[in-house]
């Protein structure tokens, strides 16, 4: 497994409907700095040729600072890019045709919200799993949110693929993630709506750290 990814605890996001453009590589590098080791940009509904401008401002910053670049929703793009990773939905292709697309190396991402979805995850051989929402989030609205309970069962399902806990942790909800079996999480909007991104990333990474 690529060290990046098996190391990390806090999975980042710079998403567009939080970050103005001007914004997103300051906010890749505070995140970073804040010791986010995989970032991904989200830019739901943005024609592509505006994702790629976008991803020329944040995926040198992941280069600089040896973080992996993750691009949400677009394996064609990401191959063409060069990302580390590609994140994609329960909606995207089987996992066999987006191998296919962007070959042997790049990781691949799936989001889950089920153990059934996290089993077929597994089966299809994803490199890591996103599984929530765990809570209502407006960065998802509408979305059911599933709660904690099934965390730990989906850890034992997942084996060794990690699996990154998401939709509305932030600092208050963080320990109760963790006490549910979580080992990973995604931050998005609470990350990005800090004044200093750093700090707040700094503050979950001794959370989600065993001392
Ligand atoms: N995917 P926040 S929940 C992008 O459950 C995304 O698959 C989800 O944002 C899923 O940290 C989510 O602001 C939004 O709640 C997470």
């Amino acid at each position: 497994m690529d060290i990046r990814l098996a190391g990390a605890r806090l999975y980042g996001i710079v998403d567009r409907g939080y970050v103005r453009e001007a914004d997103v590589a300051a906010c890749a590098r505070a995140l970073i700095a804040g010791g986010v080791r995989i970032l991904q940009l989200r830019a739901k509904g943005l024609p592509q040729a505006e994702v790629a401008r976008l991803a020329s401002l944040l995926q040198p910053v992941c280069r600089e600072l040896d973080a992996l670049f993750v691009l949400n929703d677009d394996p064609e793009l990401a191959a063409e890019l060069g990302a580390d990773a590609v994140h994609v939905g329960q909606d995207a292709p089987a996992l066999a045709d987006i191998r296919r697309l962007v070959g042997p190396r790049m990781l691949i991402g799936r989001s889950t919200h089920s153990l059934d979805q996290v089993r077929r995850a597994r089966e299809e051989g994803a490199d890591y799993i996103g599984f929530g929402p765990l809570f209502p989030t407006p960065t998802k609205p509408g979305r059911p949110a599933i709660g904690l309970r099934d965390i730990a069962q989906a850890q034992e399902l997942a084996g060794g693929m990690p699996v990154f806990c998401i939709g509305g942790v932030n600092a208050d909800t963080l320990p109760q993630v963790l006490a549910a079996g979580a080992q990973r999480v995604v931050v998005v909007s609470w990350l990005l709506q800090q004044a200093d991104r750093t700090r707040a990333a700094q503050q979950l990474i001794r959370t989600l750290t065993p001392s």
